[in-house]
Parts: structure tokens; C-alpha cells; sequence
């Protein structure tokens, strides 16, 4: 069974949209086998988002991750990464299709509510980063 990490960023927190989020997840068909909140140091959300230490927004987006308590989740189900990534939506939330977490619920680019691994490979390496410990 495959699984993925999920985010609900800082903003979402903030939105109080914890429970809509967990509930179009479970909605889904997908099941929550690890779920945390936290406040992630500068150190973990570099390393989260490596991929993006030499774009223009990168110590924004550091700022954002660490600005408030997200929640992590690892969601495990027949193609999560993928199945997760669609009920996001587009990463532009104007971009996003209506029905879709991002197109739903948010304006911004940066502060897009949810974060979803990228292909599997992603999803292992984030795994491991923030359940270290998770079997
Ligand atoms: P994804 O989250 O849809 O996979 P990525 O391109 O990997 O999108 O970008 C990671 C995160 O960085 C986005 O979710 C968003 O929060 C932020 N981001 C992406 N592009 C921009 C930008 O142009 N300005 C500010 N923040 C951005």
C-alpha cells in the first residue's frame, strides 16, 4: 500500500479547517496512519523543502512553514501521492479547480493550505524526516 506525507500548513491551522481537510481525506477512501502537530524549526523546513533552496521564495517559505503549528499526517492507499495530489489541487490556488482543497479554500500561492509528496520517492525521504520512527 502506498503512502504520502501530508501537511496542513500553518494557514490551514490557522483557518480552523484541520477537520474539513481530514475528512476529504477519509472521504476519499484514504486512511491516516500517523498524524501530528508541531511546529517545524528552520533546520526540518529547509530540509523539507531542499528542492526549493535557490528560489526567490525560499526563506519566505521557511518563514510561512514555521510560522504556527501545522499538523503532519502520513496517509497510506492505492496510489496516495497521486490520489492526494488531486484532491489538493493545482499548486496556484486561483489555478485550482473548484472542489479541490486549494480551490476551495484559499487566494495565495505560498499559503496554499496543504502540502502533498510529490511521486514516492519524495514521500519516503519526507516520511522520514518527520515520523523517524514510524515502521
Ligand atoms: P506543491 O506544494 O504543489 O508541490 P511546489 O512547486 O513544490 O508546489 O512548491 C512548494 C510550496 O512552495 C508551494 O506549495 C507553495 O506553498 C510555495 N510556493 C510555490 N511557488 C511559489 C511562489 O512562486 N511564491 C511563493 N511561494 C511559492
Amino acid at each position: 500500500m502506498e503512502r504520502t506525507l501530508v501537511l496542513i500548513k500553518p494557514d490551514g491551522v490557522r483557518r480552523n479547517i484541520i477537520g474539513e481537510v481530514i475528512s476529504r481525506i477519509e472521504r476519499k477512501g484514504m486512511k491516516i496512519v500517523a498524524l501530528d502537530m508541531r511546529t517545524l524549526d528552520a533546520g526540518t523546513a529547509k530540509t523539507h523543502y531542499e528542492e526549493h533552496a535557490s528560489r526567490p521564495f525560499f526563506e519566505s517559505l521557511v518563514e510561512f512553514i514555521t510560522g504556527g503549528p501545522l499538523v503532519a499526517m502520513v496517509v497510506e492507499g492505492e496510489r496516495s501521492v497521486e490520489a492526494f495530489r488531486a484532491l489538493a489541487g493545482a499548486t496556484d490556488p486561483v489555478a485550482a479547480a473548484p472542489g479541490t482543497v486549494r480551490g476551495d479554500f484559499a487566494m495565495e500561492v505560498q499559503q496554499n493550505i496543504v502540502h502533498g509528496s510529490d511521486s514516492t520517492y519524495s514521500a519516503e525521504r519526507e516520511i522520514k524526516l518527520f515520523f523517524p520512527d514510524l515502521a
